[in-house]
Formats: structure tokens, sequence, C-alpha cells
């Protein structure tokens, strides 16, 4: 994100970080008695969440659990300088020299590429994001450019220029092909031709947009899943060559289905043609229009037919987490008011119904403050875990400058890596253990700590970013490059790297110890995508060459100028943060040593 925007004392237009008192907190929200809990909501195990098209957002623990894993003893400690995240200094799954290439993913233990499981098309935990497609060397190609790799990069690129293609018999989730596929194309063109090149030389020779054809190839791809629906709201898949499946299902999850304007928007600007904004556009607002009345709050997954929810959890994890990110993404890089309308709305109804615990995060009595998973009717609480994909939301709140609330959720989450020297996929904060027990080294925590960092300058952060370092090293490196864990506390591995890895979790690590990388350098407008991919936030996103997709003819009064968003965020607080945030712990010590009791630490 730009230095700007991830001032502490800044906030990207209007203040939404009020915090109205939550119902029913303190030890009443730990009590055992969980309204809804077995009843409408997905019960692990039993509820085939990844048909609803969220497994990247974790949902695949529903369904195809994780089996056989090939467990291995847990490696010796190679602590590594902070300048050399894990598995980038090998180049350890890029380019034709690795195991990877041309499949999908690296399976690291085996040294081998994975493709889609052609054998078993249920096995939605790997089709949904596999496309025969070379998914990792894509979906790590800015991560080069941010290092500041040119040879490598460019390698990449012409790679995927003479080799990848979309004509494939490939069915594959719709958000999964947008975050990590579109996303990271259009992120790598936009490098290229960024004619002040604050990465070194990225271009390319006798580059003619071959990275935005094929963008724009797979978005046409993509497009089938918008149509025939009733409410506007895709179907969760799509078959790159066929279009919809015929079995395919109605229910989608509501981050699946309303994360995809951020890709769609980029690519409908640089090619002038609204259609992809227009969709993706569409399945936001009926999304927002399916709210409840009650408490603002949106369930987890939708039937896209009916617009009659399936899934009434409302929560920051799994099925619903990117929809709130791109919200305030949307507004950020396009700066359509009613996004940040939209995003303001929602911010003040998670802060009524889901937040629990004291008002402040650093001062007062009372439980720490936590995000729990409510039914979007009534705000009574479902089920007592909260997953690791949340811990992406301290960084969100970074960005709109709630920091101080954003100190404590990610003490939270830090504490529970701190007890596991991982995340597990779901934590039981009642129980004090993992319910699931896997970690297949998501990059949230990480990339809240970057954004914290980058807003306070609290060597604290970079001490966490160590500590995460460590322990990737120490429990998840395998013979090339990174494994899945497949259990947090016995710390066995599975055969598995997934693309996020690289995009992510190595490219936040880096930023994170890279102090003048351009991408925090003062001067420069970055913005990260859901999937971890830069995009400068540039006047040409900010202007749309049509009207016919948004209110009035005419009537601009739905934009904010980039001078306004300027205006609010422009500073170079970044380098003015008060010593006694920058060298105190953020989080008092007491309140810290509560946390750490919490989850049964101390
Ligand atoms: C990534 O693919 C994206 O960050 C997505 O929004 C959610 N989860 C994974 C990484 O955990």
């Amino acid at each position: 994100m730009l230095c700007s925007l991830l001032s502490p004392c800044v906030t990207v237009g209007g203040n939404p970080c009020v915090h109205v008192p939550p119902r029913c907190w303190s030890m009443a929200w730990l009590s055992p008695a969980i309204p809804g809990e077995r009843g409408s909501c997905p019960a692990r195990g039993s509820f085939p969440a990844v048909f609803w098209g969220c497994s990247g957002s974790g949902s695949r623990v529903s369904q195809n659990p994780r089996k056989n894993p090939h467990d291995q003893s847990p490696g010796s400690p190679h602590p590594q300088t902070p300048r050399t995240p894990p598995g980038m200094g090998t180049q350890s799954s890029l380019g034709p020299s690795n195991h990877a290439f041309p499949r999908d993913e690296l399976d690291p233990l085996h040294c081998r590429g994975r493709g889609p499981d052609r054998r078993d098309p249920s096995n939605l935990n790997i089709n949904d994001v596999l496309g025969n497609y070379s998914l990792t060397l894509i979906d790590a190609l800015d991560t080069l450019a941010v290092m500041g790799n040119s040879s490598e990069f460019q390698k990449a690129v012409k790679l995927v220029i003479d080799t990848v293609s979309f004509d494939k018999d490939s069915t594959v989730q719709v958000f999964e092909a947008t975050i990590r596929v579109l996303g990271s194309l259009l992120s790598a063109h936009i490098i290229i031709t960024d004619s002040k090149q604050p990465f070194g030389d990225m271009t390319i020779k006798d580059y003619d947009n071959e990275l935005l054809h094929l963008a724009h190839d797979l978005a046409v791809r993509l497009l089938p899943a918008f149509e025939n629906t009733k409410t506007g709201i895709p179907y969760p898949r799509v078959n790159l060559k066929k279009g919809v499946p015929p079995d395919s299902h109605n229910e989608t999850c509501t981050a699946g289905a309303g994360s995809l304007l951020v890709e769609f928007g980029i690519l409908s600007r640089l090619l002038g043609d609204s259609t992809f904004e227009w969709v993706a556009r569409r399945a936001v607002k009926a999304l927002w229009s399916l709210r409840s009345n009650n408490t603002g709050l949106l369930g987890n997954v939708v039937n896209i037919q009916t617009g009659h929810w399936v899934g009434k959890q409302s929560g920051l994890g799994a099925g619903s987490d990117s929809f709130y990110e791109y919200l305030l993404k949307s507004y950020i890089l396009f700066g359509e008011k009613e996004d940040l309308e939209m995003f303001n709305a929602a911010y003040q109804n998670i802060q009524n119904h889901l937040r629990r615990g004291r008002e402040a995060c650093n001062e007062g009595e009372g439980d720490p403050p936590l995000y729990v998973n409510v039914n979007m009717y009534t705000g009574q609480l479902m089920n007592t875990w909260i997953d690791s994909l949340q811990a992406f939301f301290p960084g969100l709140q970074v960005l709109i400058g709630d920091v101080e609330d954003a100190i404590c959720l990610h003490a939270f989450y830090y504490a529970i890596w701190k007890r596991y020297g991982a995340l597990p996929e779901r934590y039981n904060w009642q129980l004090q253990a993992p319910d699931v027990p896997f970690y297949p080294l998501r990059p949230e925590l990480v990339e809240s700590t970057y954004l914290l960092y980058q807003a306070t300058k609290n060597p604290f952060y970079l001490h966490v970013g160590m500590d995460i370092l460590q322990s990737l090293e120490k429990y998840t490196k395998a013979k090339c490059g990174y494994a899945t864990l497949h259990h947090v506390v016995e710390k066995t591995k599975e055969d598995r790297m997934e693309s996020f890895f690289l995009s992510e979790t190595c490219k936040y690590l880096y930023l994170l110890f890279d102090e003048e990388n351009p991408v925090h350098k003062s001067g420069n407008k970055f913005m990260f995508t859901t999937e971890g991919h830069v995009v400068s936030v540039d006047e040409r996103f900010r202007s749309s060459l049509w009207e016919d997709i948004l209110p009035a003819e005419g009537d601009s009064s739905h934009k904010t100028k980039a001078t306004e968003l300027k205006a609010a965020n422009f500073s170079s607080n970044c380098n003015r943060v008060p010593d006694e945030r920058r060298y105190l712990l953020p989080l008092k010590s007491n309140y810290m040593r509560q946390i750490d009791r919490m989850v049964g630490l101390i």
C-alpha cells in the first residue's frame, strides 16, 4: 500500500473507526451456550463448503480432508537473514529449471509438479485452483519484480507468454482464477509498462501487451459465470473451454462472488471495455442488497438464483474476508464513492455485531478485542472459533487508520502463532486448541505484520516477522520448497506448496525487512490485491471511459478525484510516528500477557 495510506493518522475518506460498545461481551461471550451452533451454520467436517466456491478462503476444511500426508520429521532450523525470505534465494519453484513448471504447483517433498486432479473431478481442493496453466509461475511474477530481480522476472514473463494458454478443459473457481491468475497477469503487465520502472528495468523487449491479452482471454472465459443467474451473483465455477458446467451448484460464498471487482475493474479500465467491471460491480451490489435489515450483516453462502442465504454465518474469515477488503480497495483504486460508502457501513456493522471484548485495545478493563462469527440476522454467536484467514483484518484496519484496534487483533493471532509456530486453519478460543489443525503456508499474519510495521515503524513487528520466518524455516522447509503443515501440533507435513506462498507470504516477508523497497518508498503509490499482487494507484484507473455502468449520465458526483484522495492522505507521516509508539511495545505488556494467557502460552 502506498506510504501515505499506511499512516496511522489518516483515513481514506471519512473515519469509520468509531467503536460502538459491544452488546454482550466480557466473559458472557465466552459462554458455552452458543446460539446457532450446529444450526444453519456449516458444521465443521460435515458440510461440503467447497461446493460454494470458497476453497481458497479456507473452506476446504469441510471436504476432501487432507489425506495422505507425507509425514516428515521437522527439518533442522536454518535461520536466514531477514533479507532473504524463504524459497526465494534458490528460486525453488520458478522457471524451467525447477520441478513445478509447466505444471501448476510444486510438490515440495517429492520434487515434482502437480496439475489438476483429472481422475477425481470432485477433488475441489485441488481442481478449484489448479487449471493446468502453470499457476505458480504466473502467481509469482510480480514477487520477482518487487524483489528487484529483473532477469528472473523477464525470464518468467517470457515463459508465460510463450507457453501459457487458457484454452483448457479445466473447471476452476472463478474467484481463484481471478485473484491468482488474472490479478497477477495484470500486475505484471502494469509493471512492464510503467514508464517510471520503480523496481529496476522490468521492461520486456518487443512487448506487445501479451500479458494483457492473456488476461483478457482468461476473463472472457470466466464471463459465462455471470450469465443465467437471476441475482447477478456469479456461479462459483466455470470450465475454461465449455462455460458453466451443467451440474453446477447454485450456491456460492460472499467472498468468492463479491471480490472480483479490483481485477475486473482494472481490466475494464485498461481495455476501455466496461463489461468486466459491470458484471463484477453488479455482483457486489446484489450481495450488498441482501444484507440483513436488522444487523446490516451479510452471510457467508448465498443461492445465486433465489438470493436466499444458505450460510447465515457472518464473520471476517473464510467465505467473507476479501468481500470487505475489496470494498475498500476498489475505492482506493477507482475512487467510486459508493464503494467507500458500502465499506464504511460494513465496517460499522462489523464493529457493532462481530467485535467482542473491551472497547479500547490499549486501555480499560475486560477481555481483549476479538471478532467472532455471528448469525447475520440476530448477531448471536454461532461458534467459538476464528480462522487463520481473519488474520488479514488488522492489515485492512491499518489502511483505514484504525491502527489501535489492528494492534490488538494482530497480537491475538501472533500469540497463536507463538504457541504453534504456525496458525491452525481454525483456532477455538474457548477450548484454547486448534479446531482444524493444518497450516497451508498462508500469508495473512505476515501481511498484517508488514502493514502494521509500515504504519508504526515499531521494531516489534520486525521481531514478529523474524519469528514467523524462523518457524517457516524450522517446520515447513522441505527438500524442494516449503510444505503445508498437516498438523500444527505434530508438525507433520503435506506434499503441497500453494501458489500464494510465493505471491504473498514470501513477498510480505521480504517487504517487511526491505526498508527501501519502492513499494513503500514515499512518492510511490501501490496497492496490494487480495492475492498480494502490486498494482499502482494510477490516474488511469480513476477515470472510467464509460458512464453506462454508473448512476446518472454525466453525473460525476459518484467519483472521488485523485486529488481528493491525495489530499485526504497525502503526508509523509510514515516517518513521523511518535517515539512512544515507535519504541514501546505496541500493546501494553499487561494486555500482551492477558492474550498469552488466553491462548495458553503462559
Ligand atoms: C489467498 O489466495 C488470498 O489471500 C485470498 O484472499 C484468501 N486466501 C489465500 C491465502 O491464504
